[in-house]
């Protein structure tokens, strides 16, 4: 069998359904094994977006997402992408076509070193130097973009190995010597947490995304309830909890909420699930500073990194939280949740406005408005900010951003992604004017595959996060390359590829428009003009 067909082959093993890629010379053969074949393949408009779009699509079929370019700037470009789902640990195969082997080295047109590129932000990568090897790589590839803390994988195919035959079986086992993640937890260590979790006054659980990655999303449901225990989250643990919990504090960290800061520091006892609790997840040094610390997290490598010391468990947070279930004594904390409760009820509510839109007004109206299990991919900046302040989660609902690089650009090709993974379902993607600029050349991918999304743009006329720190630290007005000076007509970029849009200056016509969006077929870009001077908090 010819390598390229054979490449498709091992796809169709690993229950591919569909790759997000873009073609060139190095790719040709894969591209016409892919004809053949009959496997769906989406052409982007950028590289970036196919990472980003197989990122969603991961995230929201629970499954690997699979993106293909070609050599040199197809595989460059390639790159945020790869490195947007290293940082939040989103299971990828990149495959990029290469050079012919024998010019490798030789800075040939469209060469370029992805392995070397890619080495620290992929969990693992491969050039193809033996056609036979094939197989053997798809199948370590997949695996280990999966298994253990999910993440990245690269394969880098060159020209000629893409044109060879080899006789075509696919291993059923994968052996890979040093990579045996440890999925069940200790029970000695299982048995100290609940020990201490048992002797706590003032306990916390703190949520990331390993909830999500792990699906343990009902057992810790369950365990909190159980345990008694009050819950904050960080970025990306957002969707690990319902917001309407009886038990759910709140976001953490220097984008958090007061109360739920206040609730780390006078936690006695933190048990983190599946969280690195990285810089922007605390608030300096003092985190924690009074609490014990239980650390549960499939990969060794982040316990005791940011936050220690403490009681570590390495394993797969599904098995452990149904351990914990087993042990933990039925328990109220009430009065300590209640407590917390407290500080809660102080927040603001946001005001409205009559002249623009208040976003973060806007963002509690689409929590009431949107389905209980809409995909809702967010963008960076502070619309972010706003949204995962604002957003409530509840049902299925998912929330997709990019929480450790912070990339821009990241909501439009992922909520395609989501959209791609599950059709039936309401997909929304909130974002700047910024980050719309940085990815709306993807409507036209979106237009050709008919896919619905409701798009909300919150034009603040400019880098709205990167102004208020320039703000904050120099003083209002002395501002750099955070205005661009000229803004295009949002909902005529959306008109020009067939899709319908509505400027909104209020509240009120954003929940108008936001059901005429519902309404309509197409996808529906909805731009709410918001005050620039509109803060984060
Ligand atoms: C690719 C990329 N470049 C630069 C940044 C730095 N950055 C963070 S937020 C931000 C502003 C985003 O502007 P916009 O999308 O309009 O969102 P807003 O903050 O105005 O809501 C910038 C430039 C980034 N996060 N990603
Ligand atoms: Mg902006």
């Amino acid at each position: 069998m010819k390598v390229s067909d054979a490449i498709i082959r091992c796809l169709t093993e690993e229950h591919v359904e569909v790759i997000f890629g873009y073609p060139g010379a190095t790719v040709v053969p894969i591209f016409e094994a892919l004809r053949k074949s009959g496997m769906k393949h989406i052409l982007t408009r950028h590289e970036q977006a196919a990472g980003h779009s197989a990122s969603g699509y991961a995230r929201t079929k629970g499954n690997v997402g699979v993106c293909l370019a070609t050599s040199g700037p197809g595989a460059t470009n390639l790159i945020t992408a790869i490195a947007t789902a290293y940082m939040d640990s989103i299971p990828l195969v990149a495959i990029t076509g290469q050079v012919n082997t024998y010019q490798i080295g030789k800075d040939v047109f469209q060469e370029a070193d992805i392995r070397g590129a890619t080495a620290s932000f992929t969990k693992h990568n491969y050039l193809v130097k033996n056609s036979k090897d094939i197989p053997r790589i798809f199948k370590e590839a997949f695996y280990i973009a999966r298994t253990g803390r999910p993440g990245p994988v690269l394969i880098d195919i060159p020209l000629d190995i893409q044109n060879e035959e080899i006789d075509f079986s696919y291993p059923e086992e994968v052996d890979i010597r040093g990579y045996k993640p440890t999925v069940l937890g200790h029970k000695g260590q299982i048995k100290r947490a609940i020990d201490l979790i048992h002797e706590s006054k003032r306990p916390l659980i703190c949520v990331g995304g390993g909830i999500i990655s792990s699906g343990a999303k009902v057992e810790l449901k369950e365990f909190v309830e159980k345990a008694g225990i009050p819950v904050v989250h960080t970025m990306m643990g957002k969707d690990g909890i319902n917001s309407d919990s009886d038990f759910y504090i709140g976001l953490i960290g220097t984008h958090g909420f007061s109360h739920s800061n206040k609730a780390v520091s006078k936690a006695d006892m933190i048990l983190l699930l599946g969280t690195r609790i990285a810089d922007r997840a605390t608030i300096g040094p003092n985190f924690a500073k009074d609490a014990e610390i239980i650390h549960i997290d499939i990969d060794p490598a982040e316990i005791g990194k940011n936050l220690g010391p403490t009681i570590p468990v390495v394993g797969d947070l599904k098995n452990i939280l149904k351990d914990f279930i087993k042990d933990i004594r039925d328990a109220e904390c009430g009065e300590w949740l209640r407590e917390i409760q407290g500080w809660k009820k102080s927040i603001e509510e946001p005001a409205a406005s009559e002249r623009y839109v208040n976003p973060k007004a806007v963002l509690k109206k689409l929590s009431e408005m949107a389905e209980k299990d809409a995909v809702i991919a967010v963008d960076v900046g502070q619309n972010q900010l706003w949204s995962v302040r604002n957003i409530e989660i509840s049902g299925d609902r998912r929330f997709l951003t990019s929480g450790g690089l912070g990339t821009m650009g990241y909501s439009i090709p992922a909520a395609f992604g989501a959209k791609t993974a599950s059709p039936d379902r309401q997909v929304i993607a909130v974002m700047g004017d910024g980050s719309f600029q940085m990815s709306m050349f993807e409507l036209g991918t979106i237009a050709a595959n008919k896919a619905k999304i409701i798009m909300v743009l919150f034009n603040n006329y400019g880098l709205g996060l990167v102004r208020e720190i320039q703000k904050n630290l120099y003083g209002d007005g002395n501002f750099c390359g955070v205005e661009f000076g000229h803004c295009p007509d949002f909902v005529k970029i959306a008109e020009a590829y067939g899709l319908k849009g509505k400027k909104v200056f209020s509240n009120i016509d954003f929940e108008n428009a936001y059901k005429e969006a519902v309404d309509s077929e197409d996808t529906y870009l909805i731009e709410c003009i918001v005050d620039p001077k509109e803060s984060t908090f």
